[in-house]
């Protein structure tokens, strides 16, 4: 195993975090709990700027439609999985800490080419810098959705990632807070709550504060943990989507299996998926819930007088519109849309005609008319 030397900032944390984990919540100390968090924010943001502008990252180019990283402790079976996911050997073996770099694979599942990227195990410690990890999360963050692997015999291993990541500031399956922050030059903080439970006046003000934040109307669209209004006013926070493929089940009984499947998707909210990557066991369940996380949907075109090619699909982020249908086909077409025909989930009815500001959904048949 390798270690990043620990930098300044690194032992700040540290010190930071002991602080504030030896301190017992309650409400006199809930405004310090409150600063010492949005210091910790600050400094991590900090040290990663820092990494970002001297390159200790991987490269890695994105490619394909959408892309996936495995993520997991050493040995889990990340590698197996990809080699049964992609057909790519990545180095596999009967000991801890083999896999290094990333080394990427293909995944073709729907006509979608998904890109998947087996890293280097994340171990515990690994928001200080253990085991390279500012590297590895430097990947992970570029990520579309995470695939967990966890091995079933070490279940607990979900559970201290979902933790580690939280603490480099990688939320898993959680929404961008719903907040709004009006800064004003004069007149104080005000805060609308709109009813719902947000953290006490003295802690917004300390978070605040921290941020150099004196003046402005703060406004609550949902229920807000102090962690939640942290992550909003540092803006360093990324949300990614993540599901769990529960491998090694060929060593585990059916009721184990069953058990630990519904204890983590009710502690993670994320999706489990039991397997076995030796035993090439529900792969085809993990791709199809790879392909349902990442919201990606599949549109066939049709010629004015033709039928659809239900065997090429154009696959789409979702959220997409004509305009991006177009986009796929030919960038330089788009500003030629006169309109469009669509039959399916998206249309009221068979070829009902829409604009290009139609948002499509998966299953469309889609003929565009362009206007030359
Ligand atoms: N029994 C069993 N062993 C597995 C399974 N998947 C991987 N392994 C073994 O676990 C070890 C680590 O696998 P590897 O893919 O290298 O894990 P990585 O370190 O996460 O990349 C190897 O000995 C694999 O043969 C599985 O589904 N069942
Ligand atoms: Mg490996």
């Amino acid at each position: 195993m390798f270690m990043i030397d620990k930098t300044s900032g690194e032992k700040k944390i540290e010190e930071l975090q002991e602080q504030y984990s030896k301190t017992k919540y309650n409400k006199a100390t809930n405004k310090y709990l409150g600063q010492l968090r949005a210091k910790i924010a600050k400094i991590r943001r900090e040290i990663e700027s820092h990494s970002r502008r001297s390159g200790t990252g991987y490269s890695v180019r994105k490619s394909g439609n959408a892309t996936v990283v495995l993520v997991g402790f050493p040995n889990a079976g990340k590698s197996s999985l990809l080699r049964v996911l992609t057909g790519v050997q990545s180095k596999v073996a009967d000991y801890a800490f083999t896999t290094l770099d990333v080394i990427p694979g293909m995944l073709e599942y729907n006509g979608a080419k998904i890109q998947v990227l087996d890293l280097p195990g994340l171990i515990q410690g690994a928001h200080i810098g253990r085991g390279g990890s500012l590297k590895i999360i430097s990947v992970i963050r570029i990520a579309d959705l995470m695939l967990f692997v966890i091995d079933i015999n070490a279940h607990q291993q979900v559970y201290q990632l979902v933790d580690e990541l939280g603490m480099l500031n990688i939320r898993v399956n959680q929404e961008r807070p719903k907040i709004r922050l009006e800064r004003t030059a004069a007149g104080g903080v005000h805060i609308e709550g709109n009813g719902h439970r947000i953290p006490g006046r003295d802690v917004i003000l300390s978070v605040l504060n921290e941020f150099k934040i004196f003046n402005g109307d703060l406004v609550f669209y949902q229920d807000t943990t102090d962690q939640m209004l942290i992550d909003f006013v540092a803006d360093n926070c990324v949300y990614i989507r993540g599901v769990v493929a529960l491998n090694k089940i060929d060593t585990a009984d059916s009721r184990k299996i069953e058990a630990l499947k519904n204890e983590i998707e009710a502690k993670t909210g994320m999706r489990v998926i039991p397997i076995s990557a030796k035993m090439a066991d529900n792969i085809d369940d993990v791709k199809k819930k790879v392909f349902d996380g990442l919201g990606l949907i599949r549109v066939y075109l049709k010629p004015k007088d033709g039928s659809p090619d239900f065997g090429k699909p154009l696959v789409l982020d979702g959220g997409a519109s004509i305009i991006e249908v177009v986009r796929k086909i030919n960038t330089k077409l788009v500003k030629s849309i006169k309109y469009a025909y669509v039959s399916g989930p998206s249309s009221k009815f068979a070829n009902q005609r829409v604009g290009e500001d139609h948002k499509v959904m998966d299953g469309d048949v889609v003929t565009v008319v362009f206007d030359f």
